[in-house]
């Protein structure tokens, strides 16, 4: 970063200092990953200067003989990769891409069915809060608050039913962000045709397990969906809208020219990179270890007597209810944060206690897996997770400081991905 450390110093000291910060934590937050070099080296290019408004063969502006082949590439990997007819690599990112999703089927005040952003929805799923759920009617399912190991936490595809036949809704998502078991997309197509309702299956968590085979896939049971595609699918900061034939017309003028300008053409030649690599054999293997240590990390955690939402994870992500451990969920994270591990609160089901102060943590293995780090460890990552979360119950930064270290040392034999080699 020659010319950007003599042009803004400034700027260039805080990408080296996240540059040490990402490579020394463990970072456990769900949604989030390390990309390759090559990834990188695509979004930091000249790309970026270009308009290109309209789609391949169909621009408002000219000058796109490498623009449309660059995008034409991302379609035709995201397409084959997911099984689905039709691709649109062009939504900003996930909130702008369920926006459109809205756009294509909706008419504001119409109805909209989702998983509660307090139960592991998104606020894009018709939440109160968000435009989705301000314009368009939001109704919410969400888990079972009692029952034994198998169905406690989980979602109850009666109460979905029960719920789409009173409420009529127009579209219907399946998906979330805190959501730690598979997600039963044929189930939910089952009552979208009882209800004559579009599905759409927001797979932004789960997109790189989905790729790599660690998760069955929504295509062929939905009609449109969304995906993110920065975390599990480790590619850059955007997001892509797959559907079926019927539905292609109506997702591309949602996006453009429904709700969007220019497309960010870095972004989408860094998609096309990042799909290319998860078509490959290596990220079968790291999709399948992403899920086998996520399962390792909660059966420690869970034998130290923390409380995982549902049990357990059949995917990347535990959710853990610190109510057990006496401890708030935000104490919680900065706690760990100060031990180098980097995690976020979170609410859980049924969570007596604020969105912003709850009871919760939200941890998973995607980064940690494209270290190289191996089911081993989870043993150890638990143990420090327990010391931290103890210490900060009795204030004992001391402890916390020396988990520090110990991560530091673990994180320092497993380089990240990406990063420069210092
Ligand atoms: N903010 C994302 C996540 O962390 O899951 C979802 O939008």
């Amino acid at each position: 970063m020659s010319y950007l450390a003599q042009q803004d110093p400034e700027i260039a000291a805080l990408i080296v200092a996240e540059e040490q910060l990402q490579a020394d934590t463990l970072r456990l937050i769900p949604s989030e990953n390390y990309v390759s070099h090559a990834v990188l080296e695509a979004t930091g290019t000249v790309l970026t200067n270009k308009y290109s408004e309209g789609y391949p063969g169909k621009r408002y502006y000219e000058g796109q003989q490498n623009i449309d082949l660059v995008e034409s590439l991302a379609i035709e990997r995201a397409t084959s990769l997911f099984g689905m007819d039709h691709a649109n690599v062009q939504p900003y990112s996930g909130s702008p891409a369920n926006l459109a999703v809205y756009l294509a089927f909706l008419k504001p005040g119409d109805t909209v069915m989702g998983m509660a952003l307090p139960m592991g929805g998104h606020l894009t799923h018709g939440w109160g809060v968000s435009a989705t759920g301000t314009w368009f009617r939001g109704v919410q399912y969400g888990v079972r608050r009692t029952g034994n190991s198998e169905t406690r936490g989980r979602v109850d595809l009666d109460e979905v039913r029960a719920l789409a036949l009173a409420e009529r809704p127009k579209l219907i998502f399946c998906g979330g962000t805190a959501v730690p078991r598979t997600i039963d997309f044929a189930g939910f197509a089952e009552i979208a045709r009882e209800v004559g309702a579009v599905l759409v299956a927001d797979i932004a968590h789960i997109a790189g397990l989905i790729a790599g085979g660690a998760h069955p896939s929504p295509a062929g049971h939905v009609d449109v969906v969304s995906t993110t595609t920065h975390k599990t699918l480790r590619g850059p900061r955007g997001a892509i809208l797959l559907s079926t034939e019927e539905h292609a017309k109506a997702i591309d003028r949602a996006v453009f020219p429904g709700l969007q300008g220019g497309p960010h053409n870095h972004t989408t030649a860094a998609i096309a990179v990042a799909l290319k690599e998860a078509g490959g054999e290596d990220f079968r293997a790291y999709a399948r270890q992403v899920v086998t240590n996520a399962q390792a990390l909660g059966e420690h955690l869970a034998a130290r007597g923390f409380d995982l939402v549902s049990g357990g994870t059949d995917n990347h992500l535990l959710l853990i209810d610190l109510t057990g451990k006496d401890v708030p969920g935000k104490v919680a994270a900065k706690a760990l944060d100060r031990a180098g591990i980097v995690v976020n609160y979170n609410t859980v089901p049924y969570d007596t206690r604020k969105p912003f102060d709850p009871s919760g943590i939200r941890i998973g293995t995607p980064a940690l897996t494209s270290r190289g780090i191996p089911a081993s460890e989870m043993a150890v990552v638990a143990e420090w997770m327990d010391r931290v979360v103890v210490a900060a119950r009795s204030g004992d930064e001391e402890t916390i400081g020396k988990v520090r270290a110990e991560v530091k040392a673990l994180m320092d034999a497993y380089p990240a991905p990406g990063l420069p080699v210092r």
